[in-house]
């Protein structure tokens, strides 16, 4: 019953059309033991003769086929000796299904129609293998129960950022030029494309929350419910992002002070509204205090505050409030070197640990600064116990290459994920932020769009795949997760060519982010780029402005000293071992030497190179690899759609020249700050 399942019997459908087969849905009752088609000599227990290959039922919705059952049985039994605690008390899970072969039938088990439907993608994912040999039953459940995208989607183009803000694939599949979209098939096509990663929640409109969004609200409520009626047949809720001010903008209030009581009727009143609407609703996100976007502190009042007013109007409809931490102070005066940007979240919310209400999710991005491709992982997230942390990370691709590059980011997310805070003996970063009930799960900034092939760089669907199976199981392999991908996007891949176009999409992704790191910033320094828009090189773009972003090269050195001897202190926020790791110079990470420290240009890395050699040599591997890529990419044209060939191949040339770009400028700014000529003697301008 309800859209779910409906959707369930849909898909099935659609493989099974896939594949030249058909689809009968056989309503669970007593007789079902006949779906086992082999007990019955070939009759399925239907008209259309059976036998099936493939068995999906609810376990909360009647009784089994005889060959359910007997997975089940097997699989309660197994668990049950295995794992310790009883699987029968447990179940399944929410959103968990049980997938076995046996006596030659497939058997997909869930207890909801969300789990039956990921159950389902999940015998996609296994192609022929699912029908061959007999194979256990096995649990699959997402470690993290929030996994989310949030779309930096406005309404109205706006005159800067355009239709989606930091968007590199089109327009936005919910909005244009002020509206909602007339036809809605895309965000059908979304919804099915989220729920075969694992997504089940999406924020529809951009963090900055100008008027026109503030409006989705209130009177453009419609339009958000229209989104969620195309997005619920594939188990994923709606948020909305919204701006903290809204009663002062819509309400007529005559404040948006958290602790006043007009205010909180207005968000009480507003929310009830939101879920007669939208009965399941996942709740709002919120950007306060940061970057020019309202918040509590123009009342005197703290995050904590601001946070608590949303949360109680969310409370009584199980709604979430998404608060985030990237607040900083981006007007700072760069000749004072004592505000340090990387300190901020900390200073803001470290104290507030405790006072946010069970459905305050506190959403912090995975490093200190923002979405650089290497920084170390926010302390903020070890620093929360009492709150419940979400883990946001940016599938589009600002910083790395905005969708004319290739940067798989897999290996990156996985590293975050996989540190441990408190060193090897402690909990992981996907620990703290998937814990059942303490965790706030995984956000993703979504990098999709009205162009066809969904996110511009056809292989930056990767990153969005990847986003989802990491939130589902973190601890996955990159490249075991880029594996599935290939297979599932490149038909000819899975199996029916000679492994070439597998070979080659692994050789030209598994390590394309470090190569993007190669040919970018160098040794965790960041930024570099060109203010505003964020792509290709300017070294000393930012370095005297407002915005915290500096690396203070001279003729000397380079790098931010963020030690407690010397520096702002930063590599205090971490607890030990890290705040000793990072604060030492000799057993800090190479890669993050210049975050930390501040270091002459010859500075001997724990390779026996130089700093200033390493840039030198990084900035023409990088180059070299991509024109390697490139070369690759050549190769397969045949293998791939010649439209999607031809795509890459000019993206191709354009990562070629902006690498060379970001090689040549790096490189001649820091020989000639230094002084210090190439050891290798190669051509720096
Ligand atoms: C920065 C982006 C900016 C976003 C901001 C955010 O440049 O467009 O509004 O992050 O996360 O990286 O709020």
């Amino acid at each position: 019953g309800g859209p779910l399942a409906g959707t369930v019997h849909e898909e099935v459908a659609r493989a099974c059309a896939r594949y030249g087969g058909s689809v009968r849905r056989q309503a669970a009752g007593p007789d079902d033991g006949a779906a086992n088609g082999r007990d019955d000599g070939g009759e399925a227990g239907g008209d259309d003769g059976g036998p099936y290959d493939l068995v999906l039922a609810l376990t909360a919705a009647g009784p089994l086929p005889a060959v359910a059952e007997a997975v089940l049985a097997g699989f309660r039994r197994r668990s049950a000796a295995d794992d310790g605690p009883a699987v029968e008390d447990e179940g399944i899970g929410e959103e968990g299904y049980v997938v076995a072969r046996r006596d030659g039938v497939t058997v997909v088990l869930a207890d909801s129609a969300a789990g039956l439907l990921y159950g389902l993608f999940h015998v996609v994912r296994l192609g022929e293998e699912a029908f061959g040999a007999e194979r256990p039953a096995e649990r699959h459940r997402p470690a993290a129960r929030l996994r989310m995208l949030d779309h930096w989607d406005n309404v109205a183009v706006h005159p800067v950022m355009g239709q989606v803000e930091r968007g590199y694939a089109g327009g936005s599949i919910f909005w244009c030029d002020g509206a909602l979209r007339d036809d809605l098939t895309r965000v059908a096509a979304y919804g099915r494309l989220l729920a075969a990663c694992g997504v089940n929640a999406v924020a529809v409109n951009n963090v900055n929350v100008h008027a026109a969004e503030t409006r989705l609200l209130t009177d453009h409520l419609g339009d958000v419910a229209a989104i969620a009626d195309r997005l619920r047949p594939y188990g994923v809720r709606v948020h909305l992002s919204v701006n903290f001010a809204a009663p002062l903008a819509l309400g007529g209030t005559a404040t948006a002070d958290p602790l006043d009581e007009d205010v909180r009727a207005w968000w009480a009143a507003v929310t009830t509204r939101v879920y007669e609407a939208i009965p399941d609703f996942g709740g709002y996100v919120v950007k306060a205090d940061s970057e020019g976007q309202p918040g509590p502190h123009a009342y005197g009042r703290d995050h904590a505050d601001g946070a608590n007013l949303l949360a109680g109007a969310l409370a009584p409809f199980g709604g979430v409030v998404h608060w985030r931490a990237f607040v900083y102070n981006h007007r700072q005066d760069w000749r004072d070197r004592s505000t340090d940007r990387a300190r901020a979240a900390y200073d803001h919310f470290a104290p507030l640990d405790g006072r946010f209400r069970d459905n305050v999710i506190l959403q912090v991005k995975h490093g200190p600064i923002d979405f650089q491709v290497r920084e170390p992982v926010s302390p903020v997230i070890a620093a929360m116990p009492r709150t419940r942390v979400a883990l946001e990370l940016q599938v589009t691709q600002e910083y790395t290459g905005q969708q004319r590059h290739v940067c798989y980011l897999a290996p990156m997310w996985s590293e975050v994920l996989g540190f441990r805070p408190w060193g090897p003996a402690g909990p992981g970063v996907a620990d703290i932020v998937a814990g059942d009930v303490a965790g706030g799960g995984l956000v993703g900034v979504s990098n999709a769009g009205d162009d066809p092939y969904w996110t511009g760089h056809p292989l930056a669907q990767a990153n969005l795949y990847t986003f989802g199976r990491l939130a589902w199981a973190p601890s996955s392999d990159p490249a075991a997760i880029l594996d599935e991908w290939i297979g599932l996007t490149f038909p000819l891949a899975a199996g029916r060519d000679d492994g070439r176009l597998r070979e080659a999409l692994h050789e030209i992704m598994d390590d394309s982010c470090g190569t993007y790191e190669r040919y970018t910033a160098p040794l965790g320094v960041g930024f570099m780029v060109r203010p505003g828009h964020h792509y290709g090189p300017d070294v000393d773009g930012y370095e005297y402005t407002p915005w915290g972003t500096y690396h203070f090269a001279d003729r000397d050195g380079v790098g931010v000293d963020r030690t407690r001897a010397t520096g702002t202190g930063f590599t205090g926020q971490y607890p030990p071992p890290w705040s000793e790791v990072y604060e030492s110079l000799t057993r800090c990470p190479d890669e993050l030497l210049l975050f930390f420290h501040h270091v002459p240009y010859g500075h001997v890395l724990h390779d026996g190179s130089t700093v200033i050699q390493h840039i030198y040599d990084t900035h023409f591997a990088g180059v070299e690899e991509v024109e390697r890529a490139r070369l690759r990419w050549a190769e397969l044209a045949g293998l791939v759609p010649a439209a999607l060939h031809a795509r890459v191949r000019e993206l191709f040339a354009e990562q070629l020249r902006c690498a060379e770009e970001w090689r040549d400028q790096v490189n001649a700014y820091f020989l000639r700050k230094s002084g210090v000529p190439d050891a290798q003697g190669r051509r720096i301008p």
